[in-house]
């Protein structure tokens, strides 16, 4: 069956639009921003279809109805609007999703709120985006269901009679039995999970932990099959379960990168901070992303390896996100602090500043601008479902001369771990070393790696990533999809051999 026949109706907690009200009264409507909207935005405005999601606000939603109908026109494909109040949103969204799934599935459980009415707010406002997407959908299209927010809704549209296909990708990590069995709704979600037809993971990593889970669950349940794609049993259900490392669009992030409004706002930052290596560390405020450790592996360098100094600094861009949370905001707080030592610490009067600290968001311009000036990405999360930042960094290092420092627990890493340097981002020493080693690194090494990094991230893009999911969804071979071969084959196939 082709699976470009088929509408594809996409659905994700959020649209990929950030709706902000002016001072006169009226909504402007600015493009969203994070992993997710920048993998699938270039998808749909491709093949076109539909977007069904939360619009942010649950402010005046009547008055987003008639802009969301404008904005499609403009877009080339549909957006569909789920309406939810201010308490579903705080049980559904800041509270089982940001309280419990977010935490547990990075491996932070002490972080995590099992309260019992989060649960609640979450079934209910899943079985409202069923509602919405029925409304908006038909037997023929194929429905793709993002991310952790959403994992019941296949349980939910089958509830109400829906016959379509249904697929689902999860772009965080998911964990490992220890973890997940702790939470009391383990049972309910894996259920809901396997009433979907497809169910994607980022890496070998999350499946094999998501299959354990399934056997751990269910009784009776079994996981056959090899490679990318295997199957998973469970009563009458059968599921099929694969890998799918997603992508970025590299040559539109070439295309820009090579713009000359990018080129004058890279050498605007090298006058600012001229005669000296340029280490960089851009990403949302989330304790995920490993940035105060970042910084005492920076100040651990400058101790070290006093010779370093006013010849290195750190930019460290903070993405404002989930704003007014209190682990968020105490975050912010812990982070600007430890900027503040060690440049208190080390800072040259009238001179050198070891860490040039930006909290806001950026323009794309902006963004590129600092990818393209910064020698070396520190991209160091504690734990990411992929990291999209390692994989962008790359495409723009145009001259093919920078070095990409990678955590081995970024999903990110498996793909490549040939180019990058890998490190613990909790061993402040060996991230202090990884930096001398990039620093120290000669011209042929560096050129050797990112062509190695960026021939993957080039082959394995964004389109690659919807075209292997889809075609899973449609074909039961994905011979035209292989994984990427450098992408860490570890022993699934003997964690898979039928029992
Ligand atoms: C989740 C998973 C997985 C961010 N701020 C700005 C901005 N961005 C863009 C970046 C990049 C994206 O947001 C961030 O993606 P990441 O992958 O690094 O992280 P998450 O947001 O946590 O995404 C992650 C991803 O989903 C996809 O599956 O990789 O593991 O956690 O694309 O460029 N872009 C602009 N201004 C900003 O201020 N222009």
């Amino acid at each position: 069956m082709n699976a470009n026949r088929h509408r594809l109706i996409v659905v994700s907690n959020r649209l990929p639009l950030v709706f902000h009200r002016e001072s006169s009264g009226a909504w402007r409507v600015d493009a969203g921003s994070g992993g997710l909207v920048s993998a699938l935005l270039p998808v749909l405005r491709h093949r076109g279809g539909t977007w069904i999601g939360w619009p942010g606000t649950s402010d005046a939603c009547a008055e987003l109805d008639p802009i969301l109908t404008r904005t499609s026109a403009q877009a080339g494909f549909a957006l569909h609007a789920v309406h939810l109040t201010a308490e579903e949103v705080q049980d559904f969204y800041h509270g089982f999703s940001n309280e419990v799934i977010w935490p547990l599935f990075h491996d932070l459980q002490p972080l995590c709120n099992f309260d019992p009415k989060y649960w609640r707010g979450y079934c209910g406002v899943n079985r409202k985006f069923a509602q919405v997407i029925m409304r908006n959908s038909n037997q023929e299209d194929f429905v793709w269901v993002h991310d952790y927010h959403l994992m019941n809704i296949a349980q939910d549209l089958r509830h109400l009679g829906c016959g379509s296909r249904i697929g689902f990708f999860l772009h965080i990590p998911f964990p490992p039995p220890d973890l997940f069995l702790k939470l009391p709704w383990c049972r309910n979600l894996i259920e809901a999970l396997l009433e979907y037809e497809l169910v994607g993971f980022q890496t070998l990593r999350d499946r094999r932990n998501f299959a354990e889970c399934v056997k751990a669950v269910l009784e009776n349940s079994q996981i056959v099959g090899r490679g990318q794609i295997v199957t998973a049993f469970a009563g009458a259900k059968r599921v099929r379960i694969g890998v799918f490392p997603i992508g970025i669009d590299f040559n539109d992030f070439l295309r820009q990168t090579a713009t000359p409004q990018v080129a004058a706002k890279a050498k605007e930052l090298h006058t600012l901070l001229p005669n000296r290596r340029l280490v960089l560390g851009v990403e949302r405020l989330d304790y995920t992303k490993g940035i105060p450790h970042r910084l005492n592996a920076f100040e651990n360098l400058l101790t070290r390896y006093p010779d370093l100094k006013e010849k290195i600094s750190l930019i460290q861009v903070v993405i404002p996100s989930r704003v007014g949370i209190p682990d968020y905001d105490d975050l912010k707080t812990s982070i600007e602090q430890t900027v503040g030592r060690i440049n208190g610490a080390f800072v040259r009067p009238g001179g050198w500043v070891p860490v040039w600290y930006v909290y806001g968001s950026l323009t794309r311009i902006e963004l590129l601008a600092y990818y393209r000036a910064a020698d070396i990405a520190l991209v160091t999360p504690l734990k990411d479902g992929m990291n999209l930042v390692a994989k962008e960094y790359c495409a723009c290092s145009m001259e093919e001369d920078c070095v990409l420092i990678l955590s081995e627990f970024a999903g990110a890493a498996a793909q490549l771990d040939s180019g990058a340097l890998l490190v613990n981002p909790f061993d402040i020493e060996g991230v202090a070393d990884a930096i001398v080693h990039a620093y120290e690194m000669d011209a042929a090494e560096r050129s050797g790696r990112m062509r190695r990094l960026r021939r993957s991230i080039r082959k394995y893009d964004v389109f690659w990533w919807v075209d292997s999911f889809l075609s899973a969804a449609f074909t039961k071979q994905l011979s035209d999809f292989p994984l990427p071969a450098d992408y860490a084959a570890d022993s699934v196939e003997d964690y898979f051999a039928p029992d």
